[in-house]
């Protein structure tokens, strides 16, 4: 296939340039002969799927030798492996992100060009995988990307989820769930391995054997066969492919035909194999009963069981020692759905190994290392000790040695303080913790922004700090500037590279050289014209899917996130329907003409959340074909938002809305998405905002609202009067009073939800309070906004600092900090890195 070895693709490439190895001839040969070898037909006569289908399978064919150097040069030179444990991976469509990292894009589109295709249309055939919900899932997915670009050995373990979260789609102003049946045409870029499937026990019981020594035999549990499908993960242009490795449940039907659970009876099989496959059907499956919290339960101790199976086994083959294996591995547990994996590595390293529990726990320690990412106590998961016992009864008796362990070590610091120690236990109340067993179980337990790190430190985990206050550190979050800029908004990172250079791809901490030019009034004219032409492409796809006509000239604000109270979309509402009332009373009103944009979807049992949907769509029909105001202003809630629209509306988008409650968002992910294409953010101080306000200084950001601390002190105080702000404000009376007064023409008591809890359920997130501010915030904005050699001055400086917001700085950080892998091995020096 025209790879050179030991150069793959990568050829000679440098950053910014498309000399792989592989010329447009020998791409469109190859290509024609995939596509005649794969569905024995023409280019001509097969569909766009199969066309996307022999693409990847082409590419795939590329990665597959470095893949393998990859592997190998592991394997020799025994460097330490991170594996990243998680439950979600966002991953969002892989073709363009692979292309463009193995250097392959304009290769592939002058190839396919010139065979009167255009790479655009099929990148957009192919399906966004269904592997994750919001910021977390996003997070691994960036981070993948990063490790591989940094030459890390670092590589995810996730599940493989027969369907994705849901589809969302627009009912009549109402969110719908359907199915998203992700998988349906297939997923090309796995590759399916069953013989390095594993067996994963649940249920069943312990019988313990004391002959001299201890031992614990699990009897009587059902086996679920864990088959693994890894998946590529590239790196820019430097010739590492790491490996996501996705797990699936599979029941051995041969097995179960003759055992005791199926009879004979075939059909009884069938149906069993589906309960075992129900394993990895979807993510984060309905938990209000029983049966639903233990399928969860299951879910997870299936991922850990398999990851860390297969880690070991890998391991040995390789003839590696336990006692180096804190050395040569790291285990990274993302949120506190992977947690089992520390009872589970004592478990291996205890009943399969044979090591003491001084040695096991030592190694569990020492290679652990777990990320917290919200403070919300619903995300904090307990579990009750009945269900866990029943499905995970020799995990169980690890868990409670754990916990007496950890209950010793308190008292000899706390002899006596038994509050205290039942405060800080891994298993109190007939709940196990897992937070509690992360901090216990982990070397290093880490916040995402320095808020975030400080509120955990100081208040929700402030008596662990105060025990082991080594362990806490902050890893602000970053995302990778491959995808969000260079792939989402090509003509921006054209720009870009033009003005500095291409080192910025990899280098991300150069974009600040963009600071000389924000004045520049070329270097404006392009920026201003790059953010037209995405508008422009945005306005096209809604004017498609949603009939709506969206003025490419106004300003385009958005808050696209999942939807929840503490996001405050609610606000962002209030804030509208007063602008539209002030447009109703004066209809001259001399204000920018404005585009809101929302998107998100509504957890499926949340259901104030799916009322906001409805809330923001019922103000979207009003204000859309409300002729009076001249379409001064438009809303949009653009349906099933997911990675790929993601990448449509951040580049278009002039005003990032990120207005949480101060002290609710961890970090914020999509804040820096939008910073790096040149949005301003509105936004509170909070989560990652502090960090950007930092950055990029305070005339080019908008700030209001209430700090965390003062957020903090009222909770503290018993909360805030709502009634006097309400009384003492007419305009947000009014828009207040609007939810309930026939203004939603047809909404009767539909919005009644939002008006009680704003005041008769005390506005715990402070949307009136904030209300006045984040109105003076609009204003302002809209002042630096008609100013528009200032405005444009402000967008370049929030490019020009995006470069410590990158995934690439926030590994770095992980690998020198938490992993200990040697930072010689690492492109970036200490001193880039940046962090303050
Ligand atoms: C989310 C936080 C965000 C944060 C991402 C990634 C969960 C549980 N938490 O603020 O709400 O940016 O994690 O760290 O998804």
């Amino acid at each position: 296939i025209g790879v050179k070895p030991g150069t793959g693709v990568f050829g000679a490439a440098q950053a910014g340039t498309a000399d792989s190895e592989i010329t447009v001839e020998q791409f469109k040969q190859d290509y024609r002969n995939k596509v005649e070898r794969m569905y024995g037909d023409g280019l001509e006569r097969v569909s766009d799927l199969d066309k996307y289908n022999a693409l990847v399978s082409l590419v795939r064919d590329y990665l597959a030798e470095p893949w393998l150097n990859t592997k190998e040069k592991y394997r020799r030179t025994g460097s330490k492996q991170v594996y990243y444990f998680s439950i979600e991976f966002l991953l969002g469509r892989l073709l363009g992100s692979n292309l463009y990292n193995l250097g392959l894009n304009e290769v592939c589109q002058q190839a396919l060009g010139e065979l009167g295709m255009d790479l655009r249309t099929l990148r957009q055939v192919e399906e966004d995988p269904g592997l994750g919900n919001g910021g977390l899932g996003r997070l691994a997915a960036c981070y993948l990307d990063s490790m591989a670009s940094l030459g890390l050995p670092g590589h995810g373990m996730g599940m493989r989820y027969r369907y994705g979260l849901f589809e969302q789609r627009i009912v009549d102003g109402y969110q719908r769930e359907y199915a998203d049946d992700w998988l349906m045409d297939g997923f090309y870029w796995d590759v399916r391995k069953p013989a390095e499937a594993v067996e994963v026990r649940f249920g069943g019981n312990v019988r313990i054997k004391s002959n001299g020594k201890t031992q614990y035999i699990h009897e009587g549990y059902e086996t679920v066969l864990a088959v693994p499908y890894d998946v590529p993960v590239v790196g820019y242009r430097n010739g590492t492919i790491n490996t996501l490795r996705l797990w699936s449940a599979e029941a051995r039907l041969s097995e179960v035909v003759c055992a005791p659970q199926g009879g004979s009876d075939c059909q009884k099989a069938v149906e069993y194999s589906q309960t075992v496959e129900e394993l990895s059907n979807i993510l984060y499956p309905d938990d209000s009963t029983y049966e639903g919290k233990a399928l969860r339960l299951k879910q997870q101790y299936f991922l850990v069981s398999a990851g860390l199976q297969s880690i070991i086994r890998n391991y040995r083959e390789n003839n590696g020692h336990l006692r180096e294996f804190p050395h040569k591995i790291a285990i990274h547990i993302n949120d506190t759905h992977p947690v089992l994996c520390i009872p589970e590595l004592l478990r291996i390293l205890l009943d399969e190994e044979q090591l003491t529990w001084e040695e096991a726990w030592n190694i569990t320690v020492q290679t652990m290392s777990y990320t917290n990412h919200t403070i919300l106590p619903e995300a904090l998961e307990t579990w009750p000790e009945d269900l866990f016992r029943t499905v995970l009864p020799r995990i169980y008796l690890i868990v409670r040695d754990i916990n007496e362990y950890y209950c010793r070590s308190l008292w000899e610091t706390y002899p006596g303080d038994w509050d205290r120690i039942s405060r800080m236990a891994i298993i109190s109340y007939n709940r196990i913790h897992m937070a509690h067993l992360a901090i216990a179980g982990c070397h290093s337990v880490n916040g995402v922004a320095e808020l975030h790190t400080d509120i955990l430190k100081n208040k929700i985990m402030k008596e662990f700090c105060d025990f082991s206050p080594a362990k806490f550190n902050n890893k602000t979050n970053g995302v990778t500037q491959r995808r969000w800029v260079s792939l989402c908004n090509p003509a921006l990172a054209q720009l870009i590279t033009d003005t500095i250079g291409p080192r910025w791809v990899e280098h991300p901490q150069e974009l600040a050289q963009l600071e000389r030019h924000g004045a520049d009034t070329a270097f404006q004219h392009h920026l201003l014209r790059v953010k037209l032409q995405n508008k422009v492409a945005l306005a096209k796809y809604v004017k498609e899917k949603h009939g709506i006509t969206l003025d490419v000239n106004s300003i385009f604000d958005s808050q696209i996130k999942r939807i929840h109270a503490y996001k405050r979309q609610t606000l962002n509402v209030l804030h509208i329907m007063a602008l539209y009332n002030r447009l109703k009373e004066n209809p001259l009103l001399d204000i920018e003409p404005h585009t809101f944009i929302f998107g998100g979807k509504a957890a499926v049992n949340y259901h104030i959340a799916k009322n906001t949907i409805k809330l923001i769509n019922s103000l979207a029909d009003l204000v859309n074909n409300d002729k009076s105001i001249r379409d001064k202003i438009k809303v949009v809630f653009l349906e099933n938002y997911n990675v790929s629209l993601a990448e449509l509306i951040i580049p278009a988008t002039d005003v990032s809305e990120q207005i949480p409650t101060a002290s609710y968002e961890a970090s914020g992910t999509g804040n820096m998405k939008f910073m790096m294409n040149g949005a301003v953010t509105i936004g509170t101080l909070d989560g990652a905002n502090i960090e950007i306000k930092q950055a990029v200084g305070e005339d080019n950001i908008i700030v209001f609202g209430l700090t965390a601390e003062e957020v903090l002190a009222y909770y503290r105080g018993g909360g805030y009067n709502p009634w006097e702000v309400y009384q003492g404000n007419e305009r947000l009376k009014q828009v207040v009073d609007q939810l309930i007064n026939g203004f939603f023409p047809g909404a009767g008591d539909l919005f009644r939800g939002h008006f009680d809890s704003l005041l008769y359920q005390g506005d715990h997130f402070f949307v009136l309070k904030d209300f006045a501010s984040y109105e003076a915030a609009h204003r302002v904005l809209d002042e630096r906004y008609k100013d528009r050699p200032t405005w444009l001055k402000m967008c370049s400086a929030n490019i020009a600092h995006s470069g410590r917001f990158s995934s690439d700085r926030t590994f770095a950080e992980y690998a020198t900090d938490i992993w200990h892998i040697r930072p010689d091995t690492l492109p970036f020096s200490a001193s880039e890195k940046q962090t303050r």
